[in-house]
């Protein structure tokens, strides 16, 4: 299936369902849910990592990349998976997180133990122990460097201290990590994403950032698109899909990484957008949801990648960050509208749909009200951080938590009202979201009103109409903050989108943007409103014609 016309569906293993009653998702659990994600339309399904991981990042930290984490199953469980995906015509996407390994790793353990082959696996510096090589800080926080002493040696980890980076100059690492990637596709892969694969390629000189964190040095870095071309002519990456996750990454080299013609991915995941409520720029201080700066980033993202031939993913949320109705939209009144307009406002631009587990029914936010209900690694560093670096009461701390942890994206799936929501019959590794009451998946799958519904409608709707994958993209409104609308054009149909943006009723002359065309979808039941010029609070429509060439002029 081609990449424009496909959607994704992200699961996040340790969250989506356990079938052996551990409390732990596993690879069974999902080979069980394979009809429900058929049901819902999608093309691929993308699993984070789960190879052998000691789990400190949630298996973000690979011991190794061949093998399966005992907890998930196994191999067979795996080749399963892949044996029903492939009979529902699903096609399984991994993840391969290039970037560092986990300190377990028997190249770090190698590298530990004074092998120096395997330490030029990894960016080590000589120096002394109060010394950092350079002033770079983690992304978790703190030094971006952590000492051995036996060594007299420090070692980069641009995440967690258990996260060593690895050293993309040394082209037996590549040869490694191609390999990693021809085995996973004689298994039957379709598609993979890769981990911030742009973080990859560090300069020959390290130095000390005076203005920053040290990511203008490495990001996007000086090696990046030569590498990408390596390995996508060396592990054969022309016959599956591909997406790159691009850390604080640029248009420009966006273009470049899934231009067709440049060889390197089919799409990038950017996250401009989701830091639009980011206080000056940083995570984790809040601020309410900056709407004019994300509709001016989402409209020069999809200008500026198709007018150079490149490629977006599409997505609101993944297993970093918060749920999207309640960042976005509203979690009470109009929740269920507000679900739908955002995964409408989203869906049908120029891309390829990411739709990650629990989105499809509108799941909330964790909740959590108290630090021993956190597991993320992140945020109980930040917890730390923001209360005995930054002077932040514990309640303050736990408030900018709770808008804000990865954990918010991490609590179990919905599958049932029974307690305990059908995810396993053991007590989860993580709380359930506060606010699951009512909202699962046995429940709106046959509702024809429901989140679930609209979303498979909007797949549908995708798939059907050869606009939405190959269409241009042209922005309506551009001035107003409370709509976000557009129109495609292309393969001889016109698409228009409305979306409102706020809770309230708002007015504009609507009914001449969809003059004689058909209405495809609506969150609301009736059309009623659009003919006097207004959208309800959250409302969307999604209109169609069919036109000739010369209607087109
Ligand atoms: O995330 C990369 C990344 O930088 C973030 O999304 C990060 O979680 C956030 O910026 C911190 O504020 C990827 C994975 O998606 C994430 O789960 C891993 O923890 C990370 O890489 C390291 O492998």
């Amino acid at each position: 299936m081609e990449f424009q016309k496909s959607t994704v569906y992200q699961i996040y293993p340790k969250s989506f369902a356990d079938a052996n009653g551990d409390g732990v998702g596993d690879l069974k659990g999902i080979t069980q849910k394979l009809d429900y994600i058929h049901q819902l339309g999608a093309d691929y399904i993308w699993i984070t990592p789960f190879f052998r991981s000691p789990q400190r990042d949630n298996g973000y930290d690979i011991a190794d990349y061949r093998a399966i984490e005992p907890m998930y199953g196994t191999m067979a469980d795996f080749e399963a998976l892949v044996q029903k995906a492939d009979a529902l015509g699903i096609g399984v996407m991994l993840d391969m997180v290039f970037n560092h390994t986990s300190t377990e790793h028997e190249w770090f353990q190698k590298a530990l133990a004074g092998d120096e082959t395997y330490q030029n696996y990894y960016i080590f510096r000589d120096g002394s122990p109060d010394v950092p090589p350079t002033n770079w800080q983690s992304k978790f926080g703190g030094s971006a460097w952590a000492y051995v002493p036996h060594l007299k040696k420090w070692y980069l980890h641009l995440f967690d201290t258990t996260q060593a980076d690895l050293n993309w100059e040394n082209p037996v690492v590549r040869e490694e990590l191609k390999d990693v990637l021809r085995f996973w596709k004689a298994k039957g892969v379709k598609g993979f994403r890769f981990d911030v694969i742009n973080l990859i390629s560090k300069p020959d000189v390290l130095e000390d950032d005076l203005t920053g964190d040290g990511r203008r040095f490495y990001t996007d870095g000086p090696r990046i698109h030569k590498y990408l071309k390596e390995l996508h002519r060396d592990a054969g990456l022309g016959d599956v899909l591909t997406v790159g996750e691009m850390s604080s990454t640029s248009l420009e080299n966006c273009i470049r990484y899934t231009d067709p013609q440049e060889e390197e991915l089919n799409m990038t995941f950017s996250f401009h957008h989701l830091k639009v409520d980011y206080r000056d720029g940083e995570k984790w201080k809040l601020q309410p949801v900056d709407y004019r700066k994300l509709k001016d980033l989402l409209e020069t993202w999809q200008t500026g990648m198709a007018e150079h031939g490149g490629w977006n993913a599409l997505f609101w949320c993944n297993h970093d960050q918060p749920r999207t109705v309640a960042r976005f939209g509203d979690t009470r009144q109009h929740w269920r509208a507000a679900a739908k307009m955002l995964a409408t406002l989203m869906y049908l631009m120029r891309g390829t749909p990411y739709i990650y587990q629990g989105e499809e029914l509108g799941m909330k936010n964790a909740g959590f009200t108290a630090i021993d209900q956190y597991r993320d690694v992140e945020s109980l560093n930040y917890y730390r951080i923001l209360t005995q670096e930054q002077g932040l009461s514990s309640e303050e701390a736990l408030h900018i938590l709770a808008e804000r942890s990865r954990d918010n994206g991490r609590t179990p799936m919905q599958w049932t009202a029974e307690p305990g929501a059908g995810f396993s019959t053991a007590t989860p590794w993580i709380g359930l979201s506060v606010d699951s009451a009512g909202i699962c998946a046995e429940t709106q799958v046959n509702d024809p009103d429901s989140i679930f519904t609209y979303f498979q409608q909007l797949i549908a709707l995708r798939k059907a109409e050869p606009v939405v994958g190959n269409g241009t993209i042209e922005f309506l409104f551009s001035q107003r903050e409370d709509i976000f609308a557009y129109r495609r054009t292309g393969q001889g149909q016109e698409l228009v989108v409305l979306c409102n943006l706020t809770g309230q009723s708002i007015s504009g002359d609507f009914v001449p943007l969809v003059q004689d065309m058909q209405r495809q979808l609506g969150n609301y039941p009736d059309v009623k409103e659009l003919a006097q010029n207004q959208l309800r609070p959250y409302e969307s429509v999604v209109y169609l014609r069919e036109v000739s060439p010369a209607q087109l002029e």
